[in-house]
């Protein structure tokens, strides 16, 4: 490699010069050797130190292609979209770099000289944990769809230094560990040095009017901190795109504090440094809850004027400060109100900074900001306090205010002398002390208001945001979520993917629909063999992850009955416990006719501060514990918690999976994205009325799925007037298993530890309703049950479940953004 190949690789990334030809780089065998030979600077090397030699080898080839990438897009021939978003659960890059690059066997047979596999080096790898869920997965298997489909698309994130927790369980309980995920290095990024930007906070706001008379804000000693861009290479799938994810770290500025350095201070100066890097310290640990910690709303502000910063940036050095333009060649999606902060802040950097009038920053924002809602659950909705945030960011917290005023006015004119509707609608929400509603921000100032599933959507338009969905019916959309078939079948099931392949070609890779074509075969003998002795073998390998994650022993002869997803009380594990128990007590009584062998597996972290999740935890290892310890039961049915689930573990699961639980009270799990992994790989889905489940029960037919509960409407009607205690007495089942609960039986010598549980389920306010849907569980448990005795049926129906699951590729979602949001004209 020459040194001009080496300086034009590192070429400023704003440069739009065309590409020039330069040589070719190394081959990934010859760069695997020179980075163990000159990166190590040492003859012994550990695992992960050649995990990061072939990370960085890896990267190595992809360098040309996104240089290129970068050049063709800093053309503006497509309008450019940015993704922002506070979490993105990446997961593992290696395995799926090579995919994308189509140099999976090469890597194998390379790695041969260095006398290990691939499938070993690969388990090295971190998990990049930067999102608690399906939230953060979303974003991740966007950014996978958008490079594969070509298209300009950036995700705008944070470089937190800890991840998601790693959960350990001890006594049966959660314990958190910090996720040190950064600690070996991270080989896919790049620092981007030039291009750091500066975030204010605090200070105080002043205004003065011009020579013209013309007012002008200034936001006056603020604190400055840096951002500092790591960009991550994306790449689509054979395509030769290679996209970015951005993930800002905040760094002191180096004038932060220079009185203090001058008048000697010196280490209380250098210590101010960590406050301002603690902003990017840590991921905070709710999933579909809040936390209403002032550091949150730091990290949501410093993401979003970072990003903007960057994106004007680029823009200005383009068309230079006319921005007439900018709607026509730049579209944000922000995912869920996390980073909606960005709107007052576009409104702040066109006004302030480029000196453009209120009407003209407005016609900007409002028409290239578009916002997902992810959740109805009240406690997940966004509200900042007004006193906190006009201490912290001054000049934000009036442009809010006149964002409201402005739009009270519609509000007034659509529904004149309506008082209460100003006040319901209102942006500030009144109070002892006023808050800021970022979902109605958002609302407000976004062109396109888009839920996850259709009957989310629907819900919003009909509850949640009803009054605005009569303001501007156009803002509207549905766009169920998705997930990429390239990690979620084509990496993670290798077997089925080569069946698969054998018989229809590979282009259902980037055209799931393909699979439809599936069906043909489930009159095929020889093909449903294969599929089932597939399913087995996937089997055996979760066995054996099982048995080394959790120590019980699974038999891949049995049913596989998965529920893996954060533990919240509205997912109901609950639930799937209580059936646990009805099985032991039944097994226990003798009562096994018609009982197929089962193993249950439940993994999931609760968020640290939620104390009913952690129960649940608790009692899954508990009657985990009683069920494994008596040998007349384990051989009709065990049971695993299985701790630190992540993407990793997915990978293992969902190809191993049977039955796939997705048993949420109806109206609250806005979509659900585990439940379209487990059907692509063949799993059944056991489920409610909820979310995507609506619609993978409309591609797939009744026939193919289970279906129990109440729906949302009947959920609803049923509050009226809910007891609990009324349907226990009637069920024979409940009746027994809230016995034996009640008994202490599970917690023999640690007495009263699930008495909240108990009397959840009892509690005639109970938000999930629990009692209500368990004689309808059960009843479609015996359904399963007898539907996997004929394990020729079974494995049709398998088979068809992949077969309908192309529908819930995240390419289709994103072909939707694409035409219905981003590039509609
Ligand atoms: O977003 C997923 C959906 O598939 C799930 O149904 C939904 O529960 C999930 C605050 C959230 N909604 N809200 C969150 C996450 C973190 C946080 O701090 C809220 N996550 C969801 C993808 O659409």
């Amino acid at each position: 490699e020459t040194l001009s190949t080496k300086l034009s690789n590192a070429a400023d990334i704003t440069a739009s010069s065309h590409a020039e030809p330069c040589e070719p780089c190394d081959s990934l065998s010859a760069s695997l050797a020179r980075h163990i030979r000159y990166g190590l600077c040492r003859d012994e090397h550990e695992k992960h130190e050649l995990f990061n030699a072939v990370a960085h080898s890896v990267k190595e080839q992809m360098l040309d292609s996104w240089r290129q990438t970068r050049i063709k897009d800093n053309q503006y021939q497509q309008k450019q979209v940015a993704y922002l978003s506070l979490e993105f659960l990446m997961g593992r890059a290696l395995g799926n770099a090579l995919l994308s690059l189509d140099i999976t066997a090469d890597a194998q047979q390379v790695l041969s000289d260095y006398a290990t596999n691939l499938e070993d080096l690969e388990q090295v790898e971190q998990d990049a944990g930067l999102g608690n869920g399906g939230l953060g997965r979303l974003a991740a298997c966007f950014l996978d769809s958008c490079a594969s489909l070509d298209l300009p698309v950036t995700g705008y994130g944070i470089r937190y230094q800890y991840g998601m927790f790693a959960q350990k369980i001890v006594d049966g309980y959660q314990v958190e560990r910090p996720d040190r995920w950064l600690r070996h290095g991270n080989p896919w990024e790049v620092r981007i040095a030039n291009r750091i930007v500066s975030v204010p906070f605090f200070g105080h706001t002043e205004t003065y009017l011009d020579k013209r008379g013309h007012r002008h804000h200034v936001w006056a000693e603020t604190q400055n901190v840096l951002a500092v861009p790591y960009d991550m290479p994306i790449p689509g799938f054979k395509n030769g795109r290679i996209n970015t994810l951005r993930l800002w770290k905040a760094e002191a500025n180096d004038e932060f504090d220079l009185d203090e350095f001058n008048e000697g201070d010196y280490a209380e100066a250098v210590a101010t440094k960590n406050l301002a890097e603690q902003i990017t310290m840590v991921l905070y640990p709710n999933d579909a809850s809040v936390n209403g910690k002032e550091l949150r709303l730091r990290q949501q502000y410093f993401l979003s004027s970072a990003s903007l910063q960057d994106l004007l940036a680029r823009y200005v050095s383009q068309f230079g400060e006319d921005f007439s333009q900018f709607n026509e060649h730049n579209v944000l999606q922000l995912n869920d109100t996390h980073p909606s902060i960005a709107v007052p802040e576009l409104m702040r950097l066109l006004l302030d900074q480029y000196g453009l009038s209120w009407d003209a920053a407005w016609a900007i924002t409002s028409q290239s900001m578009a916002y997902t809602n992810h959740t109805l659950l009240p406690e997940a909705l966004e509200r900042w306090s007004v006193p906190m945030m006009k201490n912290m960011l001054p000049r934000i917290v009036e442009i809010i205010f006149e964002i409201n005023a402005r739009y009270l006015e519609q509000v007034a004119h659509h529904w004149p002398g309506d008082i209460q509707k100003l006040a319901n609608m209102s942006i500030i929400e009144e109070g002892p002390e006023q808050h800021i509603r970022m979902a109605y921000l958002a609302i407000v100032a976004c062109f396109s208001v888009n839920g996850v599933a259709g009957l989310h959507t629907q819900l919003l338009k009909e509850g949640l945001f009803k009054d605005f969905y009569q303001l501007w019916p156009h803002k509207f959309n549905n766009k169920t979520n998705g997930v990429t078939p390239r990690r979620w079948l084509a990496y993670c099931n290798p077997k089925l993917s080569s069946l698969i392949c054998r018989r229809l070609g590979d282009e259902w890779i980037n055209d799931l629909s393909r699979l439809t074509a599936l069906n043909a075969f489930t009159s095929d003998k020889a093909f449903v063999k294969e599929w089932a002795q597939i399913k087995f073998e996937n089997k055996q390998a979760l066995t054996a992850f099982v048995k080394q994650q959790c120590g019980v022993e699974f038999d891949p002869l049995m049913m596989f009955d998965v529920q893996v997803k954060r533990i919240h009380e509205y997912k109901r594990q609950l639930l799937n416990i209580l059936h646990v128990i009805h099985l032991y007590r039944r097994i226990l009584n003798g009562d096994t006719q018609d009982m197929v062998p089962r193993c249950v597996l439940i993994g999931g972290k609760a968020a640290p501060g939620y104390a009913m999740a952690k129960q649940i935890i608790k009692l899954a290892n508990n009657v985990a514990h009683m069920v494994n310890s008596d040998p007349l039961v384990s051989p009709l049915l065990r049971m695993a918690f299985l701790p630190n689930y992540n993407v990793s573990a997915m990978e293992k699961i969902c190809p191993g999976t049977d039955l796939s639980e997705q048993i949420s009270t109806a109206g609250k799990e806005a979509s659900g994205t585990g439940n379209m992994k487990f059907m692509m790989n063949g799993a059944l889905t056991i489920g409610t009325l909820d979310g995507a489940n609506i619609e993978m029960l409309e591609e797939v037919g009744y026939e193919n799925f289970f279906l129990f509960g109440l729906d949302a409407k009947q959920v609803t009607q049923a509050r009226i007037d809910y007891q609990p205690q009324h349907i226990i007495e009637h069920s024979k089942a409940l009746n027994r298993v809230m016995s034996m609960l009640k008994s202490g039986h599970f917690n023999l010598v640690e007495p009263g530890i699930f008495d909240d549980i108990i009397a959840s389920v009892l509690d005639s306010n109970d938000q999930w309703m629990t009692a209500a849907d368990f004689d309808s569980y059960c009843l479609a448990q015996e359904q399963v049950a007898k539907t996997y005795l004929d394990q020729d049926s079974w494995q049709k129906i398998s088979i068809r479940n992949t077969a309908a699951s192309g529908r819930f590729s995240s390419d289709n979602t994103i072909a939707g953004y694409r035409d219905e949001i981003w590039m509609k004209k």
